[in-house]
């Protein structure tokens, strides 16, 4: 079923929103103010489909990709980036960085290893289960995240107890600096799901509207009871692996990122709402000068905050 207009332009928002608040950071990075360091987005914001089909009382864990899950879940994007300077109004008080959690929101966070994510979102799932609740967890994941052992245990352990849990997978082609070709046995990660005897499916991440429905079935059928599914949105990543220039660069063909920029999610999106009258061009101009102010503002509270005092080192740990 098609989201109704006032979801689908809720959908192009947050898609700009969350190129925005990419754009700001890419600005910010050559600053040295991020020591945090970035993994950019851009280019897939198709994942703003999945998350508008979650409701508030559901969970998400992420990948170390983008800020689309925080942006969708309401997060706070000065808080975002407080946290990613190290501020103490950071929503880790600028310990976590670029690993952030807003738990208010139900973003379980993500592992400083990849697929350490993946049994958090076993036990949160476990909970919501055991609870008798009818939430969902949806646990996000790279194609390089998907060879590691702790995946591939929370995979099958969320098929043996039947978890509300949706698996999605953003395969962009590259775990890393490395193509899936040589770090991946199978092309197609949504294979997994045959063997963990899940649903599976392949989407084209950058067309919104398709993982949007795919993911919308899923987290019905997880809801119901009826356990977990696999979904793959094949996407792409536009920016290099990681900002800052810590990465080499140039191991890509230019012209395969050339061809994926033609394919942008948010540009594909736009003309399909303009197309249908669902969207203005007037629309268009408010969203995005909105997002960038959203942004500025952002930046200012990021700015304006303090860094914590050294005692807060001796704070928040287990012993
Ligand atoms: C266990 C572990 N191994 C290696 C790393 C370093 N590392 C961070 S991101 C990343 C690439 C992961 O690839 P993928 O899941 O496809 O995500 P992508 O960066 O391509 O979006 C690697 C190897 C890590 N954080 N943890």
């Amino acid at each position: 079923m098609e989201p109704a207009s006032e979801q689908l332009l809720e959908i192009y928002t947050n898609m700009v929103r969350s190129r925005a608040f990419e754009e700001l950071v890419i600005s910010i990075m050559p600053k040295g103010k991020i020591p945090a360091g970035w993994m950019s987005g851009v280019g897939q914001e198709g994942i703003v489909g999945a998350l508008s089909g979650l409701r508030e009382d559901d969970y998400v864990t992420y990948t170390h990709r983008g800020a689309y899950y925080f942006l969708c879940r309401g997060s706070d994007p000065g808080r975002i980036l407080a946290e990613l300077y190290g501020k103490r109004t950071g929503y880790c008080g600028g310990k976590g960085g670029r690993h952030l959690a807003d738990t208010k929101h139900r973003l379980f966070g993500k592992s400083g290893t990849i697929g350490g994510h993946a049994p958090i979102a076993v036990g949160l799932a476990t909970a919501v289960q055991i609870r008798g609740e009818d939430s969902v967890v949806m646990s996000f994941f790279g194609d390089g995240t998907s060879n590691r052992g702790t995946t591939h245990e929370s995979m099958n352990l969320t098929s043996v107890w039947k978890l509300p849990l949706i698996w999605v997978c953003e395969n962009n082609g590259w775990a890393g600096l490395t193509p899936s070709s040589m770090s991946t046995a199978y092309t197609d990660v949504a294979d997994l799901a045959e063997a963990y005897s899940i649903p599976g499916r392949i989407v084209d991440g950058n067309d919104v509207l398709e993982v949007h429905e795919a993911t919308r079935e899923a987290v019905a059928r997880a809801r119901a009871g009826a356990g977990p599914s696999l979904i793959e949105l094949k996407t792409y990543r536009i920016r290099e692996f990681a900002e800052g220039g810590w990465f080499p660069t140039g191991y890509r063909d230019p012209e395969e990122v050339e061809a994926w920029k033609k394919r942008d999610p948010i540009e594909r999106f736009r003309a399909v709402l303009l197309s249908r009258g669902v969207l203005t061009a007037g629309q268009v101009e408010e969203i995005q000068q909105k997002a960038v102010e959203e942004m500025q503002v952002a930046q200012k509270f990021a700015d304006e905050s303090e860094f914590p005092p050294v005692e807060d080192a001796f704070t928040d740990l287990y012993a």
